[in-house]
């Protein structure tokens, strides 16, 4: 017999279709069983678009009487782009509603759940609440941070270097770490880079499979002045491309850019007169962007880990000796009482490298 995990395993798959096309909003997945059989399902597939509750009970129907739905998140109790949840799952008859995660949206915190309660519907919480919230991470980070998750990837070598002393990086890792790196792109919204990063290695930023979605390409840029042969700027991906500059961009430069689809946005420096990256995170938060796969160099990296901001840190360290290079982290620490603290939590052989994951002490 189907359990209550299987069903809401069902349901959490469902609402992963929705990868890339649901933000800022969640990814939600909803089954509606009666008689150990689904009556109905759907997922939330665009942002805007209805919710995953009422894609289930469309499919149901009238069949939706008494019969008990597996919902990843609490169903919404409030006039958004779309009607509330909570009253359709209610006016249907739904009898029973198990939820994975309450709904950190302070407009509906908990009202949904009540709703639901209030009108004789039994709920319960807690269902595979760790992979929902894993899976919504990014609209969780959004809703109680105000700034999207971060996951901060650095390569090394054994000896903690990102570069050799040109400043060239590719290729430390191998190709299966490289594929690996690709296959985490696509799970966030977008992908930034320092504009160091793009003169020295030119890379195209891009997921491995570009048939269906495909995150932004965020550089920050001190300056709009580049070569207009930069991949990010010639290939077909120019229209998924953002750069965040503190300078007061040059019309003339700043139209040939958009011209060519890029979207430019302006942020205030630093005191050191660089682009201030909590403002940056801030911003991309405007947009809409739950998500950031931060992937250097060596300065951002640093500031994310001393301001905080990082939410999981892969670490690739290649079998290779340097030397001499440039270092995986920009410099802050004077001496070890000055060193942020790090918690790591895996470990894994990709290839001939190795993945080392882990996270801030502090968070
Ligand atoms: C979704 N999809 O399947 C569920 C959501 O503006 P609206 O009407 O789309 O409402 C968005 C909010 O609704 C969202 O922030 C979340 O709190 C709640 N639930 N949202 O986009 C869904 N169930
Ligand atoms: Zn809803």
């Amino acid at each position: 017999m189907t359990t209550h995990f299987q069903w809401m395993r069902r349901a959490l798959h469902l609402a992963s279709k929705g990868r890339g096309f649901t933000s800022p909003n969640p990814m939600v997945g909803a089954v509606l069983v009666k008689n150990h059989h689904i009556i109905g399902e759907g997922y939330h597939e665009k942002f805007g678009g209805p919710h995953a509750e009422v894609m289930a009970l469309r499919q149901a129907g009238v069949k939706a009487k008494d019969a008990t739905m597996y919902v990843t998140l609490e169903p919404c109790s409030h006039q958004g782009k779309t009607p509330p949840c909570a009253p359709q799952v209610i006016k249907a008859g739904v009898s029973r509603v198990y939820i994975s995660m309450t709904d950190p949206n302070p407009l509906v915190n908990q009202n949904g759940i009540r709703m639901l309660e209030n009108a004789g519907v039994k709920v319960y919480t807690g269902l595979l609440e760790k992979e929902a919230r894993d899976l919504n991470r990014g609209f969780i980070s959004l809703m109680e941070k105000k700034r999207p998750w971060l996951t901060l990837k650095m390569a090394q070598t054994a000896d903690g270097y990102i570069a050799d002393l040109s400043g060239k990086s590719q290729w430390i890792t191998s190709p299966p770490a490289r594929e690996f790196v690709m296959s985490q792109r696509a799970l966030h919204d977008g992908i930034m880079v320092g504009l160091g990063t793009v003169l020295k290695d030119n890379p195209g930023l891009l997921p491995a499979k570009r048939d269906a979605y495909i995150p932004w390409r965020i550089i920050l840029a001190g300056t709009l002045m580049m070569p207009d042969s930069l991949k990010i700027l010639t290939d077909d991906y120019t229209q998924r491309t953002m750069i965040l500059t503190c300078e007061n961009p040059e019309p003339e430069r700043l139209k040939f850019l958009t011209d060519r689809g890029l979207k430019i946005l302006t942020i205030p420096a630093d005191s050191t007169g660089k682009v201030s990256i909590p403002k940056v995170l801030e911003v991309l938060g405007e947009q809409g962007i739950t998500s950031v796969y931060c992937e250097g160099g060596g300065q951002i990296a640093g500031t994310l880990i001393r301001e905080g901001l990082c939410d999981e840190i892969q670490l690739f360290v290649a079998p290779k000796v340097l030397g001499q290079g440039l270092p995986v982290f920009g410099g802050f620490a004077k001496n070890l009482d000055q060193a942020v603290r790090l918690k790591w939590e895996d470990i894994q052989r990709i290839g001939p490298d190795l993945l080392v994951r882990g996270r801030l002490d502090s968070c």
